[in-house]
Formats: structure tokens, sequence, C-alpha cells
């Protein structure tokens, strides 16, 4: 399964034309490299978070990719996309830098329903889910001055390679491209627009139209959930919107209470 020419489902990304596609002038995207494995993306450019913005970080396969609060993020090899960027919006108030996650999922799922007409919903505050199972990942860490924003997409899992029953891949949802050099043009290109105009609202969510987009695409928004925190404090109520940090609106039995992404371990439905 290791050599690049075992599984002709899984050719490797092909880093020249990702570079010549993306690194233009005046563009966002300083640097894109393309690694056969590490250990995580997100730890690799938090090393380099002092050099710049906008550094991407592809890899081919990672070996402790990270998931929010210690968890881990797995797949097989080149049946996906693992990637990481350097962001620092220092025009933008520090409060408001929680959009950053929800941001690149409004990202994510539009460059994927672009590309493969697969139409994946959004889970507060950070996962693209196809009905309830989860489609892909981001992860959104301080480093230096910035932020590195990871993304994990499942393209080509077979179900049997699943690493949790609740996850899917492009595959399983029904792809019409899986692809995975178009799908990740299409990722950075949408990042990178939407952050710009995030970036020049000065993080005005409603301005920027964010606020909008994330909405629209929110499958959280309007249900009942019940958010776990950490030392086993629970909040259960409707979630009723976004505020201007990024943060969950749920409404409990003592009122309008705003939960934000850092406070959060589990964020699911309940049943009415
Ligand atoms: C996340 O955490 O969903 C953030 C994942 C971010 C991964 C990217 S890959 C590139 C970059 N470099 C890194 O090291 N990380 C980022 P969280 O919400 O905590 O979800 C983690 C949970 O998702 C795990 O505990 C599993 O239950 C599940 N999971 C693990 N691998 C998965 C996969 N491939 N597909 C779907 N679910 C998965």
């Amino acid at each position: 399964m290791d050599s690049p020419f075992t599984d002709l489902d899984r050719p490797p990304l092909r880093e020249a034309a990702l570079r010549k596609a993306l690194l233009v002038p005046g563009g966002l995207w300083r640097e894109v490299d393309v690694v056969p494995e590490t250990g995580s993306t997100n730890a690799d450019l938090a090393r380099r978070a002092e050099e710049a913005e906008g550094l991407v970080l592809v890899a081919e396969s990672q070996v402790a990719g990270k998931g929010r609060l210690d968890r881990r993020w797995s797949a097989p090899p080149r049946s996906g996309i693992a990637m990481s960027v350097t962001l620092a919006p220092t025009e933008v108030p520090v409060a408001r830098w929680g959009w950053l996650p929800l941001l690149a999922g409004v990202a994510a799922a539009s460059a994927v329903s672009r590309v493969t007409g697969v139409d994946a919903r959004l889970k507060w505050p950070n996962d693209l889910l196809v009905g309830e199972r989860k489609l892909a990942g981001i992860l959104a860490e301080r480093a230096g001055a910035g932020v590195v924003l990871g993304i994990g997409l499942n393209v080509s899992l077979r179900e049997e390679e699943l690493p949790v029953p609740t996850a899917t891949s492009l595959a399983l949802a029904g792809a019409e491209n899986t692809d995975r050099d178009p799908i990740l043009r299409a990722l950075l290109r949408e990042l990178e627009e939407w952050y710009t105009r995030w970036r020049l609202t000065g993080g005005d969510a409603r301005t920027s139209g964010l606020l909008t987009a994330y909405t629209d695409a929110c499958a959280t928004i309007g249900r009942r959930v019940r958010v776990e925190l950490p030392a086993d404090r629970t909040l259960e109520g409707p979630a009723t919107g976004i505020d201007e940090d990024g943060r969950l609106l749920v409404t409990t039995s003592e009122g309008p209470t705003a939960v934000g992404a850092g406070d959060v371990v589990h964020v699911r439905p309940t049943a009415d």
C-alpha cells in the first residue's frame, strides 16, 4: 500500500502544477509544499509561524494528525487532503479570529460543492458533514503572531478504511470527481477569497457576507443542541445563530449564551 504505484486510484498530488496555479503575483499564497509524510502539518507550520503568512503545507500521509483537544485525525496515505496554512490577520481584532475556522468551513464546503457536486453542511464550529457523517475537520491553532489553520478532507476512503464509523468520504458521498488536485486548488482559492474579503472589512462577518454564507450552510443553527464544556459542564437548548466573534448562540433556561470553539468538547444535536 505504501508504494505510489500500488494503488492506481490514488495518484500523488502534482506539486509543480499546484505551485503554478496558486503562486501568483499579489496572491496570498507564498509557498506550496507537498511532502510524502509527516507527523502533523499543523505542528510543522506552527514551528514556522513567525516566518510569513501564506505558507501552505500538504502531506500525502500524516502519522500524528491532530484533532482538537488531543484527539487524532487519521486517514490512509493519499486518500484525502491533509493541509495547513499560516494566516496573520493583524488588522482584525483578535476576538474576531474565532471566525477563521468557520471561514475555512465555508471555503471548503463551497470548493467541494463546485468540484465534486457533493453538498456538505457545516456543523459548528469546524466540521463538514454529509448527512450526519464527517467529511472534513478543521483545526485552527494560535501560533506566533498568527494562526495555523489545518484542514483534513476525506476524498477516496472506502467504507472499510474509515477511521471511525461516523466518518465519510467524497467517494462514499457520490462525488462526480475524486481527483485531489482540482479539489485542493479550489479549496485554496476559496480560502484566499473569503479570507481576503473578511480581512478587508476588519473581520466583520456581516459586511463581508461571511455570516450569511455560514448561516446558509450551517446544520447546527435552528437545532436543539447539547454543548459539552470542560469539567463535565453542559449547556442545552436551541442554537439560534452566530455572534460577531464566531461564537454559537444557544438559548438555555438561563437565557442566551455565547459559546466559543475553545470552550467546547462536543456539540451534539438532541432529540426535541
Ligand atoms: C477535527 O478535530 O476535526 C480537526 C481535524 C483537523 C485535521 C487536519 S489534517 C491537516 C492538519 N494537520 C493536523 O495535524 N490536523 C489538521 P475534532 O473535531 O477534534 O475531531 C477529531 C475526531 O474526528 C476524532 O476523535 C475521530 O473521532 C474523528 N476522526 C478522525 N479521523 C477522521 C477522519 N479521517 N474522518 C472523519 N472523522 C475522523
